[in-house]
């Protein structure tokens, strides 16, 4: 792609007005003036260190007002931007491709109220995921969506990804718990549907386009949203499973015997544990090799019923032979330790160098077999083994993901970012993934990574409407510009 001339390059000029807006400390700048002087890099760079993006200046707003200013400024003068908020994105979205200023969002980052009646949390965009979790662990509640990226990501990023995570299954999709945004148009104009209604059937529900947009039609300062109560009881239990087969069986029994108190169900493969063994050299929590493994957590308010349910339900699938073998944490301390085995996948993968990553929904009888079918391409291709000649490190083709949604993740570790590998990705997956009607994205989005892929989940008539959004939201097409559509 090539950087669009219609966009002004940021001046001295723009330098000023902006520091003059925000004062001096809220605006890092590299290149620009001759006080050049912050370190922009992480900034400019993703998580994943794939996308690398060329801004020499980053805006933090500190308040709703101010980020109106700063955009209407911006599309006044033809200057591209991209929101940021935590930067922990997996799809290339929150970092500039050429030099659109950062606007991140870091500053904002006040609870602005909680109701322990309605469990209505308000917070500004910029409060970090965890943060806010602690708060209302605090007052008894949880926030009703967890990822491993929670020390770092904001709710403000949460909500514009539609982030789903590991709990969905129990608590439901941002679309459903998210009661109001407060957002800012690119001319300015500030939305203020910061509802605290449950319900609310009054037109349009507007909000909801801002969730899952990836920054592409406005910036989101505020988020209300309903939280449940914390759960008394959580039990977690970790799985050794033979086949792809007994997996399934073992989500069917989970969600007939343990129902109301499961609250998440996740799939790991033999591979992808292998690795996380090889990185942290924990002592794995089974004695033996399993090809598939499955973290159960549930969440109830009484202890001895949950025991009780738990305790049959573990009976019946070992009896069955449903699962190999299993063990349930004892203390809080062992429940972390256990999640460790499947939160802890994505860092350790990317511990060789670079990691392809497919977010993917997938009609859950054939969720595994891409697995295996890459395997077999990246196998055949010669790419993969032990040693620097191999760009793929040995093992490193591996599924595991939101079993309990349907949703897939399948990574691929490499030890460089590699052409070679990317061939026979791609655009492969995305036609397996377009010939069974399954999505193309699950809960990452689009961003940069899979712009040029919408069209294998969404038809050309859902396209056209969503170029049509995008228009009449951001006629400038100043945010987040090469991304999405
Ligand atoms: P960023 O990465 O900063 O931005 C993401 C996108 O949102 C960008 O397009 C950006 O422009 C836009 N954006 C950010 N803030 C705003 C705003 N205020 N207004 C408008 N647009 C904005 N995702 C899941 O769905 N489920 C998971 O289980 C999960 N686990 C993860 C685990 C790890 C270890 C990591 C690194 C990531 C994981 N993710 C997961 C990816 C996920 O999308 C992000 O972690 C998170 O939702 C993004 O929040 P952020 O604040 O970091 O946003
Ligand atoms: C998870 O479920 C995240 O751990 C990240 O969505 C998945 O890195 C990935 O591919
Ligand atoms: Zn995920």
């Amino acid at each position: 792609i090539k950087r669009e001339s219609k966009f002004s390059e940021v001046t001295e000029d723009h330098v000023s007005y902006f520091k003059e807006l925000l004062g001096k400390e809220s605006a890092v700048i590299d290149g620009v003036t001759r006080d050049a002087t912050d370190d922009i890099e992480p900034f400019n760079g993703d998580w994943m260190r794939k996308y690398r993006g060329h801004t020499k200046l980053v805006l933090k707003p500190g308040s709703t007002a101010e980020v109106s200013e700063v955009l209407k400024y911006c599309n006044d003068n033809m200057l591209a931007v991209v929101p940021q908020g935590g930067n922990s994105g997996l799809v290339g979205g929150s970092v500039p491709v050429f030099d659109e200023i950062v606007i991140n969002m870091s500053r904002m980052n006040q609870i602005r109220s909680f109701d322990s009646v309605s469990g209505t949390l308000v917070v500004d965009a910029g409060v970090v995921l965890e943060v806010a979790d602690n708060y209302l662990g605090e007052r008894n509640h949880i926030f009703p969506l967890d990822l491993g990226a929670k020390g770092s990501c904001h709710i403000g990023g949460n909500v514009a990804t539609n982030a789903g995570g590991l709990r969905l299954l129990r608590y439901g999709s941002l679309h459903g718990n998210v009661l109001g945004i407060e957002a800012v148009l690119p001319d300015g104009t500030i939305v203020d549907d910061l509802s605290k209604l449950r319900k609310n059937n009054t037109g349009y529900d507007l909000k909801q386009l801002f969730i899952g947009a990836e920054g592409t039609i406005g910036i989101i300062t505020g988020v209300s949203i309903i939280c449940p109560q914390r759960s008394n009881a959580i039990n977690v239990a970790f799985f050794g499973l033979e086949s792809y087969e007994k997996v399934q069986e073992a989500f069917r029994e989970a969600k007939g015997q343990l129902s109301e108190i499961l609250s998440a169900f996740e799939l790991m493969d033999s591979h992808s544990q292998s690795l996380v063994a090889t990185v942290t050299k924990n002592k794995r929590p089974l004695e033996g090799d399993y090809p598939f493994y499955c973290l159960i957590e549930t969440s109830g308010s009484n202890t001895e019923h949950d025991n009780e349910k738990l305790e049959k339900f573990l009976e019946f699938v070992m009896e069955k032979e449903i699962v190999l073998d299993g063990v349930v944490a004892q203390d809080a301390t062992q429940v972390k330790a256990l999640w460790g085995w499947r939160e802890g996948v994505p860092e350790c993968l990317g511990h060789w160098g670079g990691v392809y990553k497919y977010d993917l929904s997938i009609p859950i009888s054939e969720l595994y077999s891409l697995v295996e079918d890459i395997r077999g391409k990246i196998s055949d291709a010669g790419l993969i083994g032990n040693g620097e000649g191999y760009p793929v490190v040995e093992g490193g083709v591996v599924g595991y993901g939101h079993m309990g949604d349907s949703n897939l993740h399948l990574n691929v570790a490499t030890r460089r970012y590699d052409k070679k590998v990317e061939q026979v990705l791609e655009p492969f997956v995305y036609e397996w993934i377009s010939k069974r009607n399954g999505s193309i994205s699950a809960e990452h989005g689009l961003g940069l990574a899979k712009k040029n892929y919408i069209g294998y989940s969404r038809s050309v008539t859902m396209i056209a409407l969503m170029k049509q959004i995008k228009n009449l939201y951001d006629p400038n097409g100043i945010m987040n510009p090469y991304k999405y559509i």
